[in-house]
């Protein structure tokens, strides 16, 4: 018998090259969850408050501390969502170093692209046009979610990244969101325009209690270009952020 591990979905590979998002539905069970929660939950020490509200945290490159390391072989070492990546993006793939922990933090529009002072490390490969289809974010939410918005086929258009506000869909009727369970694995080439909730969504005391949490981390083929310049931009720009206050 041919194994779920062997044989990925060809709807939900095209899915992911089509329109830029895919979901894996009931990857990890509950149990799974619950202990990345926890494990997150009581390493809030090691992440920054970058955003207004007070119960917001994020921490860029988790995978470098030790005791979250776990939660990055979650994303890392599962068969099943590797045998998506090398059906996505090649036969040999590695994570470049760009993994996030979340909690309560709001995303305004953007591609996972390195962008502002930091785009003119892509050279050619900031045009979409060009780089979609080779790098994937591979993202966990760890509860129910709606907050990722998307505009399906935005990672094969081009945009200026100078700015964030060049994101923004100048026609909402092309905005789709995703809406997962807490198990499910999202798929989004990094080229694609999207964003998560707004600031106001994680204003009480409910999201203060039971916090909002993603982890993330981004894969591209081994030995591609593409992969490489990310990886090394992203690595100036991570040694920026552990900067910030
Ligand atoms: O918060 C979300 O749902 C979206 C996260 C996001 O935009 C990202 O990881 O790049």
């Amino acid at each position: 018998m041919v194994s779920k591990i062997d044989m990925p979905d060809p709807n939900i590979v095209a899915t992911a090259k089509d329109s830029g998002v895919a979901v894996l539905p009931g990857v990890f069970s509950q149990s799974d969850i619950d202990s990345a929660r926890k494990l997150i939950l009581s390493n809030l020490h090691l992440m920054k408050n970058t955003r207004p509200n007070p119960c917001s945290r994020h921490l860029a490159g988790f995978h470098r501390y030790p005791e979250l390391e776990p939660l990055h072989c979650m994303l890392t070492g599962h068969k099943y969502i590797q045998s998506y990546l090398t059906r996505l993006c090649g036969d040999q793939v590695r994570t470049i170093g760009l993994s996030d922990i979340t909690v309560n933090r709001s995303q305004q529009w953007h591609k996972d692209l390195l962008r502002g002072k930091f785009r003119h490390l892509l050279g050619e490969h900031s045009k979409s046009s060009r780089s979609h289809g080779l790098l994937y974010k591979v993202i966990v939410y760890l509860q129910d979610s709606n907050s990722l918005l998307f505009i399906p086929g935005s990672h094969k258009q081009d945009i200026a990244l100078d700015s964030d506000e060049r994101a923004i869909p100048k026609d909402i009727s092309q905005v789709r969101g995703i809406s997962t369970r807490a198990g499910d694995v999202v798929l989004i080439d990094i080229c694609t325009t999207h964003r998560g909730s707004e600031e106001e969504a994680f204003m009480s005391d409910e999201k203060a209690a039971n916090p909002s949490i993603l982890i993330s981390t981004v894969f591209g083929a081994v030995d591609n270009e593409f992969t490489n310049i990310m990886e090394a931009g992203n690595a100036i720009r991570l040694s920026e952020w552990m900067h910030i206050s």
